[in-house]
């Protein structure tokens, strides 16, 4: 099978005339359907106004410190799924983040074609089938199949009716879509099964550890394990009759305690730690720990795990070692044994994640885990969680790791939001999707920051491909490089600076940044130069990834790396900004970048992932065959040579739905 035949199982948009007649009579039902959720918007409206009214006033009673126990409105009785499929996300109003970057600045909507809304589809990313999906949540490896849950909206392409979509893969690249793993039908999660994380314990026991948004939004922890851990594909899940496991402290808001991480083994008492985000009433954001033997009962461990100032809530917290030893640095430490990993080992560090609700970017610091006395530190405070470090400098939010007991690796999924309209992704009927999945590396070269690289396995969609040798290219030019099938390409690239050009590096400007060095078309003696991607033959759409070398106040080169969103396309109703950050580049290393394209996203890696971007781009012209991929270079000191460049075309995961058989996707 030609793997290019082989785009993911999409219901095509429908032609221009079954769009109009499909408009004539979704109108008609649209209107009668107002009617019935006018009704029941209203009687729905009245409970939740109760229902809130008294989770309130449940939660500002009185209360006497330690010993409250935070009450929550319970019920013997099995909630009823919700009903309301929402024609816009309801995410803000239940306590949760929903949509990275609405869409703001000129109104207007631009005329979007099926054809245009159709071609977003990425070919290798993996996406649900249709409608809204956000975090990553418990991915595991297990009998043979990596698995990957979704938040996931089953009735529409905006965030509500939170359940855990579910698919599996024999190597994160083709997957087949099961049914859902779990839905909101108890009162313990009948607003939402929000985030969670899988632990394995060491009999084999799968214990998937979530957050529910309760019938009263309060924000609680979960229990639910395999009904049959047989079935290696995991389909049925059964919910712990005693839920929840875990409920708000006094101190916390009841919204802001949520995302349990996998839990890891302390062998000073036998008991499993799991850490969960939380923000304080000074608005710093926090993780609390909490120790359980049996995953049912739990104790919280006096302290926190970590504080930073004024970061606000944090989201999805993801707590693991990485080894910093040059002799392994391709051995990733399994999260259950982080602990046993802690203090004195020099080889060993640490990484705290957290997802900042405030900015909703995910940041990192790598630092040491003390577990006796349950803290962690950066070790270069000034580069702490949340102020320092992200993962990703583009859009990047929630994501979560996981250990691959097979390649002995640690895998990093990031869940990739949009950055149309709204009313765009209803028309498309899917929004977001997840990033390739990354291995994480300590970089053992730096010593301070991580390494993030798409797992081998991506490359088996790499079909024919053109290499470039020292091909240079002057100041002020560009040159359109040879890519057929520009839509879904990855491009290797080793650029190199002449000596006599980096002498002028006195005269480089000191205060560039990315976001306000003037985007692709600026100029300055070193930069910027690199690749324009989904670029249409006049240039009048393209997504530059360019490098920019300025200069530190002692003299010493800084090395930018950037995306210039800004003339990705001509629609006026996206967000296009110009992201990046700087790039650690060490004495006689070349400048490297890979770039991932493939439709709607730009995934770049610069000097072996120290430094990653990613981009949800919607071009309107620069589609299909127009779209073309170019050298250019806006460096006025002088040209710069490509070592090499290799573009290679990429095929399509090959992905399908489950044919209804357990044990057998
Ligand atoms: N998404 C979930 C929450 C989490 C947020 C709800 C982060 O559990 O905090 O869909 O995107």
């Amino acid at each position: 099978m030609d793997p290019r035949d082989t785009r993911s199982s999409y219901v095509p948009l429908p032609t221009t005339a079954d769009e109009a007649a499909a408009a004539a009579s979704a109108a008609a039902s649209a209107a009668s359907s107002r009617r019935r959720l006018n009704v029941l918007v209203g009687a729905t409206s009245s409970l939740l106004l109760l229902l809130s009214l008294l989770g309130a006033a449940l939660y500002m009673s009185p209360h006497n410190g330690a010993d409250h126990e935070p009450t929550i409105l319970k019920s013997n009785e099995q909630a009823q799924p919700s009903k309301l499929k929402p024609a816009v996300s309801r995410g803000p109003s239940d306590g949760v983040s929903e949509k990275v970057s609405a869409v703001r600045g000129p109104a207007g909507s631009f005329p979007w074609s099926n054809s245009m809304l159709q071609w977003q589809r990425t070919g290798f990313h993996f996406q649900p089938e249709k409608n809204w999906m956000n975090d990553p949540n418990g991915p595991v490896y297990y009998k043979g199949w990596y698995h990957l849950f979704y938040q996931y909206n089953p009735d529409a392409a905006v965030w509500g009716n939170i359940t855990w979509g579910h698919a599996v893969s024999h190597d994160m690249v083709h997957w087949y879509h099961l049914p859902l793993a779990m839905v909101p039908d108890q009162w313990y999660d009948i607003n939402g099964v929000w985030t969670g994380s899988a632990t394995i314990g060491p009999d084999g026991q799968v214990y998937m550890l979530y957050t529910g948004s309760t019938n009263a939004s309060v924000q609680v922890q979960n229990l639910a394990i395999p009904s049959d851990l047989s079935d290696p594909l995991l389909l049925h899940w059964t919910k712990y009759e005693g839920n929840p496991v875990l409920t708000p402290p006094s101190n916390l808001l009841p919204k802001d305690f949520r995302d349990p991480t996998t839990a890891w083994f302390d062998n000073s008492d036998s008991t499993w730690r799991i850490a969960i985000g939380s923000k304080d009433d000074s608005h710093a954001g926090i993780a609390l720990v909490y120790k359980t033997k049996d995953f049912i009962s739990y104790e919280q461990i006096p302290g926190l795990l970590h504080k930073v100032a004024k970061t606000g809530m944090w989201e999805c917290v993801d707590f693991y070692a990485v080894s910093a030893s040059l002799s392994s640095a391709n051995q990733a430490i399994d999260t259950t044994v982080l602990a046993t990993m802690s203090n004195s080992q020099d080889d060993v560090r640490h990484v705290l994640k957290a997802s900042m609700d405030d900015d909703r970017n995910d940041y990192y610091a790598v630092g040491r885990y003390d577990a006796i006395n349950n803290k962690w530190k950066p070790d270069n405070a000034q580069i702490d969680v949340g102020i320092g470090l992200r993962y990703d400098w583009g859009i990047f939010y929630a994501s979560k790791t996981f250990f691959d007991p097979v390649k002995q690796r640690r895998i990093l999924w990031g869940w990739i939001g949009e950055t149309d309209s709204e009313k765009a992704d209803i028309r498309k009927g899917w929004a977001s999707l997840m990033s390739l999945p990354r291995t994480v590396l300590f970089d053992v070269k730096t010593k301070s920051n991580l390494l993030q690289w798409p797992v081998e396995e991506v490359e088996q969609l790499r079909l024919n491909s053109t290499t470039y040798n020292n091909l240079t290219i002057d100041t002020a030019s560009y040159f359109r490089l040879s890519a057929s099938r520009a839509a879904q390409l990855d491009i290797v690239a080793e650029f190199e600076i002449k000596n006599t050009t980096l002498e002028k590096a006195v005269e480089a400007d000191e205060e560039y940044s990315c976001t306000t060095g003037g985007g692709a078309a600026g100029s300055g003696l070193f930069g910027p130069f690199g690749f324009l991607v989904l670029a249409d033959k006049s240039l009048s759409e393209q997504t530059a990834v360019y490098f920019y070398i300025s200069r530190n106040s002692n003299g010493s080169l800084k090395t930018h790396f950037c995306h210039d969103e800004t003339r990705s396309s001509k629609a006026t109703d996206i967000v296009k900004k110009v992201v990046g950050n700087v790039v650690p580049v060490l004495s006689g290393e070349t400048l490297t970048m890979r770039i991932l394209v493939d439709h709607s996203i730009v995934e770049s890696f610069a000097q072996g992932g120290r430094t990653c971007i990613t981009s949800r781009v919607y071009p309107t012209k620069a589609i299909d065959d127009a779209a073309g991929v170019y050298l250019f270079n806006n460096a006025t000191a002088g040209p710069i040579t490509a070592k090499s460049i290799t573009i290679w075309e990429m095929g399509s995961s090959n992905n399908r739905s489950y044919n209804g058989n357990d044990g057998q996707p």
